[in-house]
């Protein structure tokens, strides 16, 4: 390692579309304004990330492990913390593992602190939720759910979490957000509960303050069923696309986003696929850097322009990243079918597909397993 004191490692977890990078982004400007030098760590089971492509374009030194999660890949992440290290020389690092990861403390966490302790001092766990799709899977409301092995997941994230974190709650009722707290601290007793909104900022202080110098508790990680946690991820659909895209004059590139996500949106729940997160950018090829980012968390929200572009642009690069509880097949037929409108109501538009990569994940083989700290 190139460091000489040690780092701090954040990890901040949660279920597909909980609102990690928007906190990560959030943190990650706030522990800039106290002038310290932050790095920045994306992954994901396929290539090209929006992710990566929205905290660059907020001007932070970001590096991606595409290919792979965390645990599957641990050498990589050091890799990745190593190269921060030599180019930003961070005092925080803050990494997002996939949305469809768990037994996270055990694969990365305990490995970090038992061969790298020396060079980074490792914060309590966090994992946020959408307290919506929460709502539902613990069947307080009626709606969309997963399949029950998908739900094994969710669960085994929550339960090794140190700090469950109750995202958007800007969103919910005052009512909504007790029934789901009471729930959560039923199931879950061990973890401490925090409540925020990454969007508006409410609670944002007290999580931030509790992660950024409390330790990680040692002991037994929990027990993981790795057949059912292999067939869970496997239940989920996987798709990453790029796509070049110009115009001989200019287009509107958040009412296109919004148009393709309205129009992914409607193939995709005709299928009867349960949507975990449509997420898209567009980055003009000119321009200071400001992209635009379009999220769709749910087959029954609307899809949102999380980022927009100021101006028409001429040209720029389109990523698609899509997730949703569906055959990787279907994906990819819905998202030609969503481009092939786009050029039918655009004929002045040129797509070009650069990238195109669909698929269920594999089994999640763990490069390092500590069961049990002391
Ligand atoms: N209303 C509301 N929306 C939020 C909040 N935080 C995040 N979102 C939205 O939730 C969507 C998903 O946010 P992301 O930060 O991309 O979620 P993620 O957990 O990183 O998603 P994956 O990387 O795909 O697992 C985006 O549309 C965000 O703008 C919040 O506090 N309130
Ligand atoms: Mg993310």
């Amino acid at each position: 390692m190139f460091m000489t004191t040690k780092a701090r490692y954040i990890m901040i977890g949660g279920f597909l579309g909980a609102g990690k990078t928007t906190s990560v982004a959030k943190l990650a400007r706030r522990l800039t304004d106290r002038g310290l030098r932050v790095g920045l760590i994306t992954n994901d089971q396929g290539n090209e990330l929006v992710d990566t492509a929205m905290l660059r374009s907020r001007g932070f030194a970001t590096e991606e492990i595409p290919g792979g999660c965390f645990c599957c890949r641990f050498n990589s992440l050091v890799d990745a913390a190593d190269r921060l290290s030599a180019s930003a020389r961070p005092d925080v690092f803050i990494a997002e593992p996939v949305g469809s990861c768990t037994d996270l403390v055990a694969t990365v966490t305990y490995p970090l602190r038992r061969m790298y302790g020396d060079s980074f001092s490792i914060a309590p766990l966090s994992v946020l939720v959408d307290p919506v799709r929460a709502l539902r899977i613990f069947g307080l409301e009626p709606g969309g759910k997963f399949s029950e092995k998908v739900l094994y997941i969710y669960r085994k994230q929550l339960e090794e979490a140190d700090l469950i974190v109750i995202n958007k709650c800007d969103l919910v009722s005052d009512a909504r957000l007790a029934a789901l707290r009471q729930a959560i601290m039923a199931n879950f007793p061990e973890a401490e509960l925090v409540q925020i909104s990454a969007r508006d900022g409410t609670g944002l202080d007290a999580w931030f303050d509790r992660i950024a110098d409390g330790g990680q508790p040692s002991g037994s990680a929990m027990e993981v069923d790795y057949e059912t946690y292999a067939d869970g991820e496997a239940l989920l659909g996987w798709l990453n696309c790029t796509a070049q895209l110009s115009a001989p004059d200019s287009f509107e590139a958040n009412a296109l986003l919004t148009q393709l996500a309205t129009h992914l949106q409607q193939q995709l729940s005709n299928q009867g696929a349960e949507v975990a997160h449509l997420k898209m950018t567009l980055s003009p090829d000119v321009g200071l850097g400001d992209i635009a980012v379009i999220n769709l968390v749910r087959n029954d929200f609307i899809p949102e322009l999380s980022q927009e572009l100021p101006d028409p642009i001429a040209s720029g690069q389109l990523i698609v990243n899509l997730r949703a509880e569906s055959s990787p097949g279907t994906l990819n037929n819905a998202v030609q079918a969503a481009l092939e409108h786009c050029r039918r109501e655009h004929p002045e538009l040129t797509i070009v597909l650069e990238h195109l990569e669909h698929f269920r994940p594999g089994k999640p083989t763990p490069t390092h397993r500590i069961a049990n700290l002391t």
